[in-house]
């Protein structure tokens, strides 16, 4: 530590009498934040951020602050339940992690034996870090099928970056990019996966010149130098646009294109059925803003795109990232210093290879659900949620029996929600591992006590594609709760798989680190690890394709089946494809813009959090309010298709008055009855999980562009 900091941390703990100080690495959202985490009486005291950590320089945000309100909730459970009532009854009893591990185990070898290993589905929701220890187990059972939120974030990016050029590539921050573009993304809430705000907002401070799609205005929409307020779901249509501009005013970089793309002409001859008319009239956009975006974006280097799930959570998911690549690509950014690099990471064993993917066998990997229909996310283990609903509910085309969701809440953060309380209702046996028991939990048979980031020895950052690992250390036991990893590696032990797993994690741990020629009680004692940095390796080695190219045409969607190239679709419900139902829901539907205290269904139980957002808003422009009769702060009805739910009006002139903005993810842990009001304010109830409204490859549902009508609350 730094002497400066050093000192610091003594002061705190003489003035306010903490007992000490652990170094570790939060994980209330992604994570990525070096901290110092104070302890009095053997319980933390307070969180700081570590200055010396070079993903967050010493900055949190109020989720970390708050981590240890969620540790010490005393709504958490600390001891494994069994239910004794009927589903939703809300009657547990309390059991041993002997007992819960056991009947899990015996569950899963009696579904095995009679019909088969894929009627058993594990789960998980966005990256806590525990993805790695989850495909171990499903691998080496022998179920394909892991149903996460990969089919509709990061999943997309990870697996259309492979296929374009060998991994995803991250914006360098570190290195001053002088051109940021930001897409689909608010990076100073969201922090999300490799990024923290704070490089972005320090870039901006520096000069960088910044574009920002986004059909809201976001604190960095209103700074940006060119603000592109599209019409949702129509991205892939406006990086066509900016294509064409680039490629029609001769921008790009001719000596990549020559040496390096695979498909430049017939790439090209796609851009030119995107004339800037044509393109306006899709986005809404001015073809003088497209222009101006264009010529910046290109013109300025290094430059990079900061893109984030907005754009993944739509009917042309795999085409957006796809677009997006190219222009990183075509403008000389990928793999370049300030630019979008295809980072490496230390020399350990990686989330794929702990994954031990290469063991789950060809003719269950075959059997995976939903891998003929999207072949892209099928290809990279990822399935959408409602061919799991199915599968419970017409035993098409194998029955699936239990369910194991170890960190995720699909009843509130899948679309059509109302689809997935009847799948969750009907499965024969379900276990959840949570902090509480959660609306999907009260519909479980048994609920895991799971352990925060507070009580776990980890790699943090180990999925991560910036190169970064960092120790998170266990400062706290509370009440019996273990973490994911520790409760799989015994879990694995019981169900036969005992020879591929430890004696106790911190091995588990050693094996990851083996390949450094370190233990973890040697990384423990580190700050962190980086992966060697290096740049425009294309240039000796190629990309890693099949045609070790940049491949601007894809022959891996090719062979799967699919148009090579990437294009603009309407998404399935919109104002131009569905004319009949934009009578009946005249207004534009985007949700799920982060907050800041939440992270998804997370912290709706934290005081601090609360305070923050004490009720679920939808942005309505005020001219359309005036319209509809409601002002700020009314109860409001939301209507789609699916169904309603209430929430409060928040008016907001940062929104085009065609379109209305939802928060997603609201339950009410306050309530005690025991459902928790999950389709009270649940925007999954309004989202759409129809095959053909999803992206064809992908299978991501398009949560971010549906109809919908309003009107205000009759008291
Ligand atoms: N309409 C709409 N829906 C969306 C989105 C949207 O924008 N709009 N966004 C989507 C996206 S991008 C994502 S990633 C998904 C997220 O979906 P999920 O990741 O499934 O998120 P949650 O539903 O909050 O479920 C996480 C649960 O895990 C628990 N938990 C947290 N950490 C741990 C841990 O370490 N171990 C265990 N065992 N439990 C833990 C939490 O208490 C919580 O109940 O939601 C998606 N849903
Ligand atoms: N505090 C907090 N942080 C989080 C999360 C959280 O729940 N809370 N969730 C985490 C997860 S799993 C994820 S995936 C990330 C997501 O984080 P981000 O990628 O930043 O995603 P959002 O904030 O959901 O949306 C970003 C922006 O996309 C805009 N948008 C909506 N529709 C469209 C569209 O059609 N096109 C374009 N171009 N933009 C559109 C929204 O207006 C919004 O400003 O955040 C992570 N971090
Ligand atoms: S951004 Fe994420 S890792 Fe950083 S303090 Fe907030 S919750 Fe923790
Ligand atoms: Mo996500």
């Amino acid at each position: 530590m730094a002497e400066f900091a050093r000192a610091n941390v003594e002061r705190e703990i003489k003035t306010y009498g903490y007992d000490a100080v652990v170094k570790s690495h939060c994980r209330m959202c992604h994570g990525g934040c070096g901290v110092l985490v104070y302890t009095r009486a053997g319980k933390v005291a307070r969180i700081a951020g570590d200055p010396d950590c070079p993903i967050n320089h010493g900055t949190l945000c109020p989720k970390g602050i708050g981590s240890a309100q969620l540790a010490y909730h005393p709504d958490r459970l600390t001891h494994p339940v069994r239910r004794i009532g009927p589903k939703g009854s809300g009657r547990w009893e309390r059991i041993s992690w002997d007992e819960a591990l056991d009947t899990i185990a015996a569950r899963m070898l009696d579904y095995k034996a009679s019909f088969g290993a894929e009627s058993v589905v594990l789960g998980y929701g966005t990256g806590r870090e525990n993805e790695a220890a989850i495909y171990r187990l499903a691998n080496l059972f022998g179920s394909p099928n892991v149903l996460t939120a990969g089919h509709l974030c990061y999943g997309p990016r990870i697996s259309t970056g492979i296929i374009t050029c060998g991994s995803n590539p991250i914006v360098d921050y570190e290195n001053d990019p002088r051109c940021i573009m930001v897409w689909g993304n608010n990076l100073v809430i969201a922090n999300s996966d490799e990024y923290k705000g704070e490089s972005l907002a320090t870039c901006i401070e520096r000069g960088a010149k910044l574009i920002c799609v986004d059909p809201r205005m976001t604190r960095l929409a209103a700074r940006a130098d060119v603000w592109l307020q599209l019409r949702p779901g129509t991205d892939a249509a406006l990086a066509l646009g900016m294509l064409n501009v680039i490629i029609e005013e001769g921008l790009y970089d001719r000596e990549f294109v020559e040496r390096h793309v695979h498909g430049w002409e017939p790439f090209v001859a796609r851009v030119r059925e995107y004339p800037l008319e044509r393109v306006a009239a899709i986005t809404w956009v001015p073809q003088e803003q497209i222009r101006a975006a264009a010529r910046l974006f290109a013109t300025t280097a290094p430059a990079a795109i900061q893109w984030g799930v907005a754009i993944e959570q739509q009917i042309t998911c795999q085409d957006n990232n796809r677009l997006l690549m190219a222009l990183m690509g075509i403008t000389g950014n990928i793999d370049r210093r300030g630019g979008q690099v295809l980072f490496r990471t230390p020399k350990i064993r990686n989330v794929g290879e702990f994954g031990a993917h290469k063991l789950l066998p060809r003719t269950q990997a075959d059997k995976r659900l939903g891998g003929d229909r999207f072949r892209l996310a099928g290809n990279f283990a990822i399935i959408n949620p409602k061919c799991v609903w199915d599968a419970i509910l017409t035993a098409e085309p194998y029955p699936v029996k239990m369910l194991f969701f170890i960190s995720s809440n699909p009843l509130m953060t899948r679309a059509n929600a109302t689809e997935v309380h009847r799948a969750l209702n009907e499965v024969e046996f379900m276990a959840v591992a949570d902090f509480f028991i959660t609306p999907t939990a009260e519909l479980a048979d048994i609920v895991l006590p799971a352990a925060t980031w507070l009580e776990m020895d980890y790699i943090g950052d180990f999925w991560k594609r910036h190169g970064y690992i960092l120790p998170r250390r266990k400062v706290v036991q509370i009440g019996e709760c273990r973490s994911d990893h520790e409760m799989l590696n015994d879990l694995a032990h019981r169900i036969g798989q005992g020879e591929h797993w430890w004696d106790d994690f911190e091995s588990g741990l050693d094996w990851i680190l083996e390949p450094m020629g370190i233990t973890w009680k040697d990384f423990e004692k580190m700050d962190y690890v980086r992966g060697e940095v290096k740049y425009e390796k294309y240039k000796e080695k190629g990309f890693s394709t099949p045609t070790g190219k940049f491949e601007l045409w894809s022959t891996k969607m090719q062979e799967w089946g699919y148009d090579p190239l990437p294009g603009y679709r309407e998404p399935s419900e919109s104002p131009v494809s569905r004319p009949d139902l934009h009578e009946r829901y005249p207004y534009i539907l985007v949700t799920g813009a982060r907050s800041p205290g939440f992270f998804h269904t997370e912290n709706r139980q934290l005081p601090w959090m609360r305070e923050l957002h004490p009720d679920p808003t939808i942005e309505i422009h005020p001219q359309t309010a005036a319209a509809l009769g409601i002002r700020d702060g009314d109860w409001v009805v939301v209507e789609s298709a699916r169904g309603r739910i209430r929430m409060r009006a928040k008016l907001f002139a940062g929104i085009d008055p065609r379109v209305v903005g939802a928060q997603h993810a609201w339950w009410h842990p306050e309530l005690k009855d025991s459902d928790h009001g999950w389709n009270r304010s649940n925007v999954n109830v309004l989202t759409d999980d129809s095959y053909e409204s999803c992206d064809p490859a992908m299978g991501a549902n398009s949560v971010r562009t549906l109809l919908c009508n309003i009107h205000p609350e009759r008291q």
